[in-house]
């Protein structure tokens, strides 16, 4: 087979990518190890920046978003006896939008049938080759065990945290850090509606928790657990007791209406950035090139940040020869990538606490970084503006 672009990877970055591509006359296909029915139904992100929403409507992938997602106009922060709430439009103009990776998901995957993209789905033993030379290409098995082989003009790792594109980069030529944080989040999906009209990210001694959502029926709440927690070792009375606690701020009349779970996991809770993002005929994007804590909702929208970058410099290298932007692609997409690797460190080291071994002076730190987001407008106004509202080209 050949193609111009060869993508690995068919989660939100990689198809994102194929549909921007193919908007602009390159061709591409996409090669994912798991089945279409997984990637469309894993539980993952929920939040989309107001800059992703405008890109996924200007490539034609809006009107279920426009339907279905649930536009906020911000955030409440909570400690005890305290909830205050941060508006985003009053602060910045911008809004979030409450519309599951699940949906983006299927929106893409539809997309690219009526366009007759090809994707491999099942395929297993990727290997990406003379990614140094000018005609790449990757290898595979396909889902009926045939050996095959892609050439490509170039190739895109969007295999996300444990596909073989960042090791493809050799190590003398990659930079790499990472940060594992003490704690992982217990994230449960609840067929019961929210008991708020938006996020709740609450701080409490007993450990972090977040009431967020997935319609007016459905619920999803993340628990603050120990590193190596296992999901089975929580039961649903000992989640619903945790989640009322930490959410519960002690105002009279509101309450946490608990509901039938229907999903538990945990998510381990760390920071990996990559650079370059590029090497030679070989571009990374997304989750394959950095991870960040769910803390700051960025994970997915930084993936369409990503190849919203991408996208129109392969069409330059790739339509008309220029090769400026795919050169400066690297640099330009790891100023956003340090951006929202520092916002979402700053939210999870703000509102996570030590639990039992929790030191007294790094509470009243917290609290009173707290006290002061929520309370003067500067600083409300840069935990919006890194929160909703870096534009697509930061
Ligand atoms: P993805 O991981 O989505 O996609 C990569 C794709 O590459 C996968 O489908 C994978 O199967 C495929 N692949 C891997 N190896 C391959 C190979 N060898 N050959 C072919 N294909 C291969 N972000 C938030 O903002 N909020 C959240 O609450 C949140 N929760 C998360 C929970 C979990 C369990 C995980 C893992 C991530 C979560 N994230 C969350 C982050 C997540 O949303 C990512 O940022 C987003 O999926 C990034 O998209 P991609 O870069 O496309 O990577
Ligand atoms: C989610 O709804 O899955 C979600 C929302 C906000 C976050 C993380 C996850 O910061």
């Amino acid at each position: 087979m050949r193609t111009q672009v060869a993508i690995i990877g068919a989660g939100p970055a990689g198809l994102l990518l194929s549909h921007l591509l193919e908007a602009e006359g390159v061709d591409s296909v996409v090669v994912e190890t798991r089945s279409r029915d997984y990637v469309e139904s894993r539980i993952r992100a929920g939040i989309l920046e107001q800059s992703t929403v405008d890109l996924l409507t200007d490539v034609g992938l809006g009107a279920r978003l426009a339907a279905e997602g649930d536009r906020h106009r911000g955030i409440y922060l909570q400690w005890p006896h305290e909830r205050q709430h941060l508006d985003f439009v009053d602060l910045i103009g911008r809004t979030v939008t409450v519309y599951g990776q699940t949906e983006v998901q299927k929106d893409l995957g539809r997309a690219r049938d009526a366009a007759g993209q090809p994707i491999h789905y099942g395929v297993t033993g990727t290997a990406l080759h003379d990614l140094d030379s000018e005609h790449p290409y990757v290898t595979f098995t396909d889902a009926e065990g045939t050996q095959q082989r892609l050439d490509a003009d170039v190739v895109v790792g969007c295999d996300g945290s444990f596909g073989p594109s960042r090791a493809a980069v050799p190590e003398a030529a990659r930079q790499t850090w990472q940060r594992a944080y003490p704690y992982s989040w217990l994230g449960i999906l609840a067929d019961v509606a929210p008991s708020t009209d938006e996020l709740i990210y609450a701080w409490h001694p007993n450990g972090f928790a977040l009431h967020s959502m997935r319609s007016s029926s459905v619920s999803r709440f993340y628990l603050q657990v120990p590193p190596e927690t296992d999901a089975g070792m929580w039961s649903d009375g000992q989640i619903w007791d945790a989640l009322a606690e930490r959410l519960g701020h002690g105002e009279a009349g509101w309450q946490l209406t608990p509901g039938p779970i229907t999903a538990k996991s945990v998510l381990p809770m760390h920071s990996f950035v990559q650079q370059p993002m590029r090497y030679c005929r070989l571009f990374l994007a997304g989750d394959a090139a950095h991870i960040v804590p769910p803390t700051g909702a960025k994970g997915l929208n930084l993936a369409v940040a990503d190849v919203a970058l991408l996208a129109p410099a392969l069409v330059a290298l790739l339509r008309r020869g220029d090769p400026g932007p795919a050169g400066a692609y690297s640099a330009t997409a790891l100023r956003r990538v340090w951006r929202c690797t520092h916002f979402s460190w700053w939210m999870t080291t703000m509102l996570h606490t030590g639990g039992a071994g929790a030191d007294p002076f790094e509470a009243q730190l917290q609290l009173s970084q707290l006290r002061w987001v929520t309370s003067s407008e500067a600083g409300a106004r840069g935990l919006a503006e890194n929160y909703a509202g870096l534009p697509i080209g930061f």
